[in-house]
Order: C-alpha cells, then structure tokens, then sequence
C-alpha cells in the first residue's frame, strides 16, 4: 500500500512534512555514518540507517552567507549576482522562495535559529516564513565567572562585553546551552502544527566557533582529543536534538510523513578541529580543497525512501528545494537549478543528478583565501584559485587529499571540463553589490515563542 502511495500521484495530496536541518561547519569526516569515530551520534547514525546518505553532496557557494541564500532560492548564488559573501546582498524577489513555494501550497513554514540570508529588510518573515522562533536572550557573564574561565575563552567574550555565544536564558529565567533550547523550539513547532503541512527550517548556530564554552558534560561523552573535545560536544548537542525531533515526530505518528534533510552549510573548520577525512582542506587555510565544499547530507523518510542507503551520484544543496517540490507533487519553479532527487535516492534513475558542478567565487570584497574557481564531473575535480591560473585536475577517487595535479596526463579532460566551466558562465548574472542604503533591519527579535507573519495573522488567526 505504501508502494502504491509514493508512485502514485496522491503523493501530492498526502500532506508530507518537511524538516530541513543545515548545520553550521560540519565536515564531511564528523558523523558516524560518515567514518567518525571519536564522536557519538546515536540518534545521527539512526537518521542515516533510516534514510540516504549521500557521498558526493556540495555546497556551490560557501561559505554561510551565501550558501544559505543559494539553499532557499534552489539556485546557483551566480544566477542573481551573488559570487562570495556579500553579506547584505538582497536575494531575488521576482522568483519564490522554498518558503514561500511552500506557503503556496498551503504549508506552514517556520525558522529557527542562525538566519544570515539577503538583505537587511529580509528576515525570514519577509521570505516566505510564516513564523520563526525569537531569539533568546544570551547569557551575561559576571566578571567573578569571567575570572574563572580559561584565559583564551575569557578573551573571547570580554571582546563581546561578557555575552555569551550559547548560553542562553530560558523563559523561566534559567540559564540553557542555545542548541538545547532550539531542539525544544523543533518539538514545539511539531506540536503545535502536528495537524497540518509544516516545513521546519532549523539552522543553529552550532557548530560555529568559537566552541570553547561547551560544557563538560558534553566533553564527557566524545573520545576525542585536544581542542576538537570542544566541538566533538557541540556536534554531540545536535545530536541530542536530532532525537528529541525524532521521538517528537514518532510519538504522533508524524514519522513516515516527514521528510527530514540534514545537511551543513560548509564544509568542516579545521581550526577548530573539524574533519574532512577522507578529503582534505576545509574553512580557512583549506577553501581551495575539496573539504570546503563537501558536506555530509542525509535524506530520511522511512517508508518512503530505502533505508541504510548510500547515493554516490553528485548532489547540492539547491537540489533542496527541487527535491522538496517533487516530494508535494509539483515541479519546481523555472528559475530553480536544481534537481529532484527523490528519483535518485529511491534508485529508480541512476547515476548522477547532475553530470557536472561548478563553482565561481571570486566576489572582488570576499576574503582571497575563498576564491575558487572549479568543476566536478565523475572522478574528476578542475580547479584553480582565479581565473587567470593554469587548471589544475585532480582524480578524486584515487587521490582524495589532492596532492597530485593530473592536468598534464588528460589534457582532454581538462579542455572539455574548461569548455564547460566557459558554458556556464555565459548563464550567470553580472555581479551585483551591496546596496549602501541602510534599511531597518528586519530580523527576529529577542524574547521568547514565536514572531508571526502578518501574512499568516490575517489568513489564520493562529
Ligand atoms: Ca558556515
């Protein structure tokens, strides 16, 4: 029956939900299913046994800023303008976002947490959200707590006048590390919604730096050493929250409806100890390697999707919103680069979603060390830093940590890969900047509970 259901076109009138969980610097060697072994996942491990792992998943636009802007636009960042961080720049409103794709088909949709997409006057009631979650109010240290933390982790928050990066303070007055306090505002959302279509996007700040304030009894779960306890604790912490969704969705039956994604926004911060094994690079000193821009993604709908599955074909994250169109039974809107994967991660198509991925970040404002010019097709990765640079190839396969350029030995590859870099191009829109005009800023304010559209008071009265 189930079978009958996921082919057919009721698929459309069936009300799946949709949970999509985007972390923040997490390497593509940091989670059990992906080869970790020092940090515990339980419930991480659970959501790859009960889905789709993916091997070959990209981000075409790091880092946070505009990978997240290129995510919920299902598009390359390039196609409206946007070629590195240009913090500021205002997303596309002649096209829908996946929020508000999904708001025309009736879905609520609800944030929580980290934001950093478009404009000033762009917070996410003004995308498409119809709710999303206050930010609440940070811990302030006292100077006797500041006098007893380590001397790296005291200098850190005395630059931010004592306030806390995750500590929080809860509506009872408590104090509560942030990522636990989201993973309450996901049951809540899945509570309060659990009778209609939801779509839930949850991006923490973790696991961010600085990570130095993660408490020991976090520490005390990871086997890891040195200074990557500190973010193996954070990563444990997501972990706990990805059980509290699961068990929040299971206990109202809500499970086999929901499709959950997880994903990173980046690849792994090796300043802080992430890991890209068995790839190299990552953010900072690693942009130009292949640890930057591939990410874990896990796909998990049981019922629906294989379970224990891996997909090898190439993926990114503007596959998102296509693959969340075809889940409700539409096509994606024009403007949409991306593919529906559900075909793929089911295993009725094979092979890749796309045969090739490209990347062009070289935003003249963005920081040198992430200009990246490059193109993944089968085994194959062509590279340089700018445009003016001899290509560089590197056979992934054999060679993961790219120590080894084979651009003399397949020149062929290199010009037919080039050619097609060349193509794609000429698709892109001309760079655009960072407006100067200083609108007010439309963010989520700090307090407790949700901040509602306006959109949504007058159809709803929710
Ligand atoms: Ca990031």
């Amino acid at each position: 029956m189930m079978t009958l259901w996921l082919f057919s076109p009721i698929l459309g009138a069936s009300s799946p939900n949709v949970v999509l969980i985007y972390i923040d610097d997490l390497g593509y060697g940091d989670l059990g299913s992906y080869g970790c072994r020092d940090i515990p996942t339980p419930h991480l491990d659970r959501l790859a046994k009960e889905g789709v792992r993916c091997t070959a998943s990209y981000i075409t636009n790091p880092p946070c800023c505009p990978s997240r802007c290129s995510m919920l636009m299902g598009q390359y960042g390039q196609k409206f303008g946007k070629y590195g961080m240009s913090r500021g720049l205002s997303i596309p409103e002649d096209r829908p976002t996946l929020a508000q794709f999904l708001g025309g088909q009736g879905y609520v949709t609800g944030h929580i947490g980290k934001w950093d997409i478009g404009s000033r006057a762009q917070g996410p009631l003004q995308t498409g959200f119809s709710k999303a979650a206050r930010t609440p109010p940070k811990k302030q240290y006292t100077k006797r707590e500041l006098l007893r933390l380590s001397p790296s982790l005291r200098r850190k928050l005395e630059e931010k006048d004592g306030k806390s990066k995750y500590y929080c303070i809860d509506e009872g007055g408590k104090t509560m590390w942030l990522t636990d306090y989201d993973g309450d505002a996901m049951v809540d959302f899945v509570q309060q919604h659990k009778d209609e279509r939801f779509f839930l996007y949850w991006s923490p700040e973790a696991v961010h730096s600085f990570n130095t304030e993660v408490p020991e009894r976090l520490m005390n779960r990871v086997k890891s050493k040195g200074s990557r306890r500190y973010l193996a604790g954070a990563i444990a912490s997501v972990d706990d929250q990805i059980g509290k969704l699961l068990n929040a969705l299971e206990s109202r039956g809500l499970r086999e409806k929901t499709l959950i994604i997880f994903s990173s926004d980046n690849g792994a911060n090796s300043g802080e100890g992430g890991s890209s094994a068995p790839y190299s690079g990552g953010k900072g000193k690693g942009t130009q390697k292949e640890g930057w821009v591939r990410v874990p993604t896990i796909f998990s709908m049981p019922g629906w999707l294989p379970e224990g599955g891996v997909h090898k074909g190439l993926i990114a994250n503007l596959d998102f919103y296509s693959t969340i169109a075809g889940l409700v039974g539409k096509a994606a809107p024009p403007h949409c680069d991306g593919v529906n994967l559900l075909p793929f991660l089911r295993g009725e198509k094979k092979g890749s979603a796309h045969e090739f991925l490209f990347w062009l970040n070289n935003e003249p404002g963005d920081a040198v060390r992430r200009h990246l010019v490059a193109v993944r097709w089968k085994q194959w990765r062509l590279y340089r830093k700018y445009q003016k640079d001899p290509w560089q190839l590197f056979d992934l396969t054999t060679d993961p940590r790219e120590e080894k350029d084979v651009s003399g030995k397949h020149p062929e590859v290199v010009r037919q890969l080039a050619e097609r870099h060349r193509g794609w191009v000429k698709t892109l829109a001309p760079l655009r900047e960072v407006s100067k005009e200083k609108s007010p800023a439309q963010r989520v304010t700090t307090g407790h509970g949700w901040e509602v559209s306006q959109k949504e008071r007058d159809s709803s009265g929710r």
